[in-house]
């Protein structure tokens, strides 16, 4: 669409900035926090960029004080975090952890002094161990009752000053990458069928919180945050449309319709059946689901980038379980389904060092979708550039971020005029932070964070990168100074 004259974002827009507990906080073993999944999962080697790990992370768990300082500094309107289930059942269910739950209450307390909202994400990927040494973690139905146990734990302790919710983060990369590309834990590779009984846990889960929040908080804000790639087909063959469909109806209603109507598209499901894969129901399932889309407030939306998508024969190419992970320009593969799709670069498009597309206009494309498909709102909760940073003088100039973040806030803009209710922007990430698999070296942040990969480099101090001021500048304007 196009309009004479942009009415800009909402005067109440959130502005904001994001973060998840292991990439950050450090203190792995602090004050009776139990081990996650990552903790062990970082150990085996040959699973992370030069073995890295969140022992220690950035240390926000001893510094959070400080970030927050910087954060208020800057103007920042919201902080997404996420809590760290084991900092609160350190063995995933039974006894609760006061001194975890303390963390959280000291964090809360310390950004609503400065006015920051809370945003929080219930689970950001790093599940109990004791969990998986239980029951194999999502694998079983009964995680939903420690799910929604912790998740009800922290409802009632954090309510009153917590609206907004963030049940999953990114449940379709957490699984996708655990059970089939065998990248995150449990490792596993191509186990479709669990891959989908996972997701139907994890919806259940999801469902019955959601459920809960609202009976203890009707006003809550809640919704899932969901990794968004939305697609172009190849070219105008028609078989090349509908690998797009097939792509849009497997990649991303699967769970973005889970969410906001309670089902799962009707294409999927009869394929899945087809292949023996598709999930089990209980008896009662169905309507908790529906209950739940019924009541959540906004879609999340982590977003990075578009893809292509080309018809892929039967025989064609399937995933070679890899990503570009370290950085060289160029080396990640072009992945597939057979028989569906594969995924080609866009050659109109240009890459970050890791391979990620950038494309600014597919976060307003992100925006109109989910507003003509579920009418609903939106948090963007991630949307940033992985880069490599150089601290020189006490300074970074990171021009590129600047430019990337105020392309997409440009098009974020767009979708508002078009009508999509866009309620929140969070860039990931604010610190500098560990990313999963690609070490120290892959920075998002607004504040540089002085370490490497080796657990005792740098002295973890914090800068403030060129990309601080700007944004800055961005939340005091309500984005009219880009
Ligand atoms: C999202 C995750 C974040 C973060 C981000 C950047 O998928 O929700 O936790 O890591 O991507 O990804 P990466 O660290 O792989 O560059």
């Amino acid at each position: 669409m196009y309009f004479k004259e942009t009415k800009g974002f909402p005067k109440d827009f959130l502005w904001g900035s994001a973060s998840a507990a292991y990439q950050v906080e450090g203190g792995w073993d602090a004050d009776g926090k139990g081990v996650s999944n990552w903790d062990q999962f970082v150990r085996i080697p040959g699973k992370t960029f030069k073995a890295t790990t969140g022992d220690k992370a950035v240390d926000h768990y001893h510094r959070y004080k400080e970030d927050v300082k910087l954060m208020a500094e800057m103007g920042l309107k919201t902080y997404r975090f996420s809590i760290a289930w084991t900092r609160i059942y350190p063995n995933g269910n039974g006894e609760v952890n006061e001194k975890g739950l303390e963390f959280y209450d000291n964090l809360i307390n310390e950004l609503l002094k400065y006015g920051i909202e809370p945003m929080v994400t219930v689970y950001h990927w790093d599940m109990p161990q004791a969990l998986e040494d239980q029951y194999h973690g999502w694998e079983s139905r009964k995680i939903v009752d420690d799910y929604v146990n912790y998740a009800t734990t922290l409802f009632k302790r954090y309510g009153d000053r917590v609206k907004y919710w963030i049940t999953m983060n990114e449940q379709n990369i957490f699984t996708g990458h655990g059970w089939l590309e065998g990248m995150h834990p449990p490792g596993k590779v191509d186990d479709m069928k669990t891959f989908y009984q996972v997701n139907h846990h994890a919806n259940i889960a999801h469902a019955k919180s959601v459920i809960a929040l609202k009976e203890l908080y009707p006003e809550a804000k809640v919704g899932a945050s969901f990794a968004y790639s939305p697609s172009y087909a190849y070219d105008r063959k028609p078989e090349n449309a509908m690998a797009k469909a097939d792509y849009d109806d497997l990649q991303n209603y699967y769970w973005m319709d889970a969410y906001a109507y309670g089902r799962y598209p009707r294409a999927a499901i009869q394929y899945l059946k087809s292949l023996g894969c598709a999930p089990v129901f209980e008896e009662g399932d169905e309507a908790l689901m529906k209950k739940a889309a019924s009541l959540i407030d906004f879609m999340g939306v982590n977003y990075y980038q578009t893809c292509v998508v080309e018809f892929n024969d039967i025989n064609g190419v399937g995933s070679d379980h890899t990503m570009n992970n370290t950085g060289k320009k160029g080396t990640a593969k072009v992945q597939g389904v057979p028989g569906l799709y594969k995924k080609p670069q866009n050659e109109f498009l240009p890459t970050t060092d890791w391979d990620w597309t950038i494309d600014p206009m597919g976060i307003r494309m992100c925006c109109r979708e989910i507003t003509s498909r579920y009418d609903l709102p939106i948090v963007i909760s991630e949307n940033g550039l992985g880069a490599f940073d150089k601290l020189e003088d006490g300074q970074i100039h990171d021009p590129y971020r600047i430019d990337y973040l105020k392309r997409h806030i440009e098009e974020l803009k767009k979708a508002c005029d078009d009508g999509c209710r866009v309620l929140a922007y969070c860039t990931w990430s604010y610190t500098d932070l560990l990313s999963w698999l690609n070490g120290y070296q892959k920075r998002y942040g607004f504040v540089y964070v002085d370490r490497e990969e080796d657990e005792n480099s740098g002295t973890l101090n914090r800068y403030k990168k060129d990309s601080y001021y700007w944004y800055k500048k961005v939340i005091e304007t309500n984005g009219e100074e880009l």
